[in-house]
Parts: C-alpha cells; structure tokens; sequence
C-alpha cells in the first residue's frame, strides 16, 4: 500500500463558468439558465424570470468580472501552485442559442487564450461540459432536456469544444451534479440541470427520469466521440455525493438509508455501468412511468461509459424511519427522512461538517467501481471579515480543509482509492449558487465585491492561500 500521494496528483480548485466570469452578453454571449435567476439571500431560494427583465438583480451577470481579470486571477492560482483549474466552458458563448448551425467565434477564442494562459503555468483545465448552463432559449418553455432534440443540440456544441480543445484539454466532464435534479420539490434544481420547471409538470418524477434519460444518452455519446477521436482524452461524470447514514441499528433505519442511497448510486450505475439499475426498472414498473427511449438508446448508453467519477462532497446525511417531512428546496442532500446527526455540527448555511463521511463516500464509490475518482468539489461557505491589517484570516476554512484532507489521504493510502486529484470548490471568491451571495464565500482569495453592490473587485490572499500553496508543495505532507 502506498505511504502517501502519487507525485501526479491533480491539486487544484474549482470554479463554475457562470459564477465567476462575468460578461453575460459579452464576445457574442447569449442568456443561460441562470442569466435568468435572481439575487437569492440567506435561506431564501433564488427566482427564474421570465426572459432578463429590466430594474430585476441577476448577480451572474457581472460576478467576479473574471472574463476581464483572468490573467491577473491566474497568475495566483500559479502562486498557489495550481496543477489544475477546473471551470466550465459557458454553452452559450459558444452556441449563444443553442441551436444554430456554427459556433460562434469569439466564445471560442475566450477560452482559447484561458487555456493557454493556464497551460503557460503549466496548470491543467478540468472541463465541465454542462454547469447549470444550458441556454436560455432552449429551456424558456420550461420543457428544457424533456426535448429530445436538445441532446443533438448539446452533442454538437460537445463535439466543437472537444475537437478544438482536444490538445489543450485532457479531462472533461459531461454535467455537473446531474443527480440534483431528483430534488424535484424545487424548480431550482430541474431548471438548473435540465431547464424543466417541474411544478408544470403533471407528475414531475417522471418528468426529471425522462430528461435525464436524454441527458444520459448525450453524454454516453459524448464519451464515445471523445474516445474516437483521440484515445488521449477522459472524460467523466459529475454527481453530488451525500452519503446516506442511518440514524440507528434498528434494522427499519439501515434498511432506509440503503435504499436512499439508491438516489445517490443511480446516476453513476448507469454512467459508469452503461446500464439502468434493475432496482430502477423495479420502480419505475411500480409507479406506471413510461420512459420514452429510442431503439438504440441501450446500445448508446452500453457504449458510453465514462473513464472516472468525478464527485462533489460537502456533507452527508443521516436518515430515520418514520414521517416523511417535506425538503422544497433543499440543496443540503437531505431526504425526506433526514434528521439532525448528534455527532456533527454544521456551517452557517446549516450543511453538516463531516470530514469522515469524505472517506466514507471515497471507499464506497471505489468499492462499487472501480474507477479512479476525482474530488471536484469540497469546501466551507463562510463570511469572511477582513480584519484590520485588511487581510482575512480564514482559520475556519482551514480547518475544514485539513480534516477532509486528511480523511482523502487515508483513502488512498489505507483504503487503497484510485484518486486522481482534490479541486476544492470556490477557489477564487465567486456568486454562491444556491443563495445568489458574494456572501457565502469559498475561496483563497479574497474578492472586494458585496451584495450592495459596493466593492472595487480587488483580488487578495487570505491566510487559507498561504496554507494551500504549502499543502500543493509538499504533496499534502505538510497539512
Ligand atoms: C454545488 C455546485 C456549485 C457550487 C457549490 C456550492 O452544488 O456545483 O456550482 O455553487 O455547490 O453551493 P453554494 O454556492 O450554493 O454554496
């Protein structure tokens, strides 16, 4: 077993087109998804509009700016001793309505000069395809994926990317937390995904398995294209993992909690397996849902299986047999049946801090797999105060980051996971997803820019900056 991590280990962080850039009608941009939600707060979940509307606050719209300042933010990621960046590249920069015919330019060639930019430092993208940002104009009717012709539409715009990118970029992945979607109490989270709004939807389970499905077979199309055309690539999947814990060893409990934990396998069963779960059919048989596949969707899907999980962990969830609560709205990865866990405490925003649950959620990916992993996401939401010597000192976050690291080497060195690398989430300051806040920040550097409106966008170093660059140098050595 080996005494540490491998030397080509991916350390990195993690960041979200649409959350940081900036510029969403710039270069030849058209509106996404979330060009359309509105400034959430604390507790309270974002709104979709209607179209951009005038005198309403879209916070994408400007973000950190990072369109104008990605020289400047990449030199300190460089600093930091970055071996990769993982963002994603905005659909509609380069297919501003999603369904025309040719890509357009100038979207292309923004990420062109980011790639090198990135590569000049010899820090390696992470790609996500598809990061909650689906065009506008192929969700407005609130029917999104359930169109079948948006998996043509999202194949062509992968198929550009991937043959103009393919010497720049060697990991991609298709959608970012596609198993979000399975909260269908919330509009949020289909619209997000998928661009369905669930509450039209006569029965919105089915609904969310039917775009699913689509988006199933769009990306074991992807897999398959990038396969061919240069066996160099890999490309993965992306599912928010919240592991399920049982409340008690009263059998109903443990028998729950492997049954939730369904919601969780079901999306990896059939992007890593090829298949759908019989535990799926079961259920869908059970409940009279009637997914509409085309004849050689099973041969698609057999022949698009992905090359590794990539997977977001922040926290787990313990669940208790008994009343079904209602969770409209919860991006927390709870269940119907989740309840407090004695043993963990939880950030501001109330999501349960539980470093062990990481390793946890490694060893049971890799056991059932066997796929190398990759941590996409992990972090701490947190205001942070500059103190005044200005700087901010960011203990807190540091100290979640340690525990988890520490809970990801014994994974790999005692559990013996294939790991291919750790991109915390937020690395640089960006607009929350779920709340719309500058507020809720992530990141080892610090962005002067405020839910007022006020601040100049200046970039420094927290103390948590300082504290990764030595993590990256000694290879999680020195934590
Ligand atoms: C994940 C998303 C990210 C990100 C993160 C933190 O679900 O992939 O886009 O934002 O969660 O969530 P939040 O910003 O709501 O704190």
């Amino acid at each position: 077993m080996q005494a540490s991590l491998p030397e080509t280990f991916l350390w990195g962080g993690a960041v979200a087109a649409h959350q940081l850039e900036g510029g969403w009608d710039q270069g030849g941009k058209g509106p996404s998804v979330v060009d359309v939600l509105t400034g959430g707060a604390h507790g309270v979940l974002r709104r979709i509009t209607d179209g951009v509307q005038p005198g309403e606050y879209y916070p994408n719209h400007q973000a950190i700016d990072f369109y104008h300042h990605y020289k400047e933010d990449v030199a300190l990621l460089a600093e930091m001793g970055f071996k990769c960046f993982r963002t994603s590249i905005a659909w509609t920069r380069i297919f501003p309505r999603g369904d025309e015919a040719e890509p357009n330019e100038a979207g292309l060639k923004f990420y062109d000069d980011l790639f090198d930019e990135l590569l000049k430092y010899g820090i390696e993208p992470v790609i996500t395809l598809s990061h909650f940002e689906m065009p506008y104009h192929l969700a407005k009717t609130g029917e999104g994926w359930l169109k079948r012709e948006v998996v043509d539409h999202f194949v062509r715009f992968a198929q550009v990317v991937i043959r103009r990118y393919q010497h720049k970029v060697r990991y991609w992945m298709t959608f970012n937390e596609i198993n979000n979607q399975m909260n269908t109490d919330s509009d949020l989270f289909g619209w997000v995904c998928s661009g369905v709004r669930f509450s039209q939807q006569a029965d919105a389970r089915q609904a969310m398995y039917q775009a699913v499905h689509h988006q199933f077979v769009a990306s074991a199309q992807v897999v398959r294209f990038a396969h061919e055309l240069n066996p160099d690539l890999q490309v993965g999947c992306m599912c928010a993992f919240t592991p399920f814990y049982p409340y008690s060893c009263h059998p109903d409990d443990i028998m729950l909690a492997q049954q939730a934990m369904r919601d969780r396998y079901f999306f990896t069963d059939v992007m890593v397996r090829g298949a759908y779960p019989s535990y799926a059919l079961r259920d869908w048989a059970r409940r009279g849902f009637d997914i509409e596949m085309a004849e050689e969707d099973a041969a698609i899907l057999a022949a698009g299986k992905v090359d590794y999980i990539g997977f977001s962990y922040y926290m787990s969830s313990t669940v208790q047999a008994g009343e079904a609560k209602s969770i409209a709205g919860s991006q927390d990865g709870s269940s119907p049946y989740s309840v407090a866990n004695p043993h963990i405490r939880s950030s501001d925003w109330g999501w349960s801090i539980d470093p062990v649950g990481l390793r946890y959620a490694l060893a049971s990916l890799y056991e059932r797999y066997q796929v190398p992993l990759f941590i996409v996401e992990n972090g701490f939401g947190a205001v942070d105060k500059p103190a005044e010597d200005g700087r901010v000192h960011d203990d807190y976050r540091i100290d979640y980051l340690r525990a988890h690291i520490q809970e990801m080497i014994k994974a790999v060195t005692l559990d013996g996971v294939d790991l291919m690398g750790y991109t915390p989430w937020g690395c640089i300051d960006l607009v929350s997803f779920t709340t719309g806040e500058y507020k809720k920040r992530y990141g080892f550097i610090y962005v002067d820019r405020h839910d007022d409106g006020s601040g100049t966008g200046a970039r420094s170093r927290k103390d948590s900056f300082h504290w990764y660059q030595q993590v990256i140098a000694s290879n999680g050595q020195q934590l």
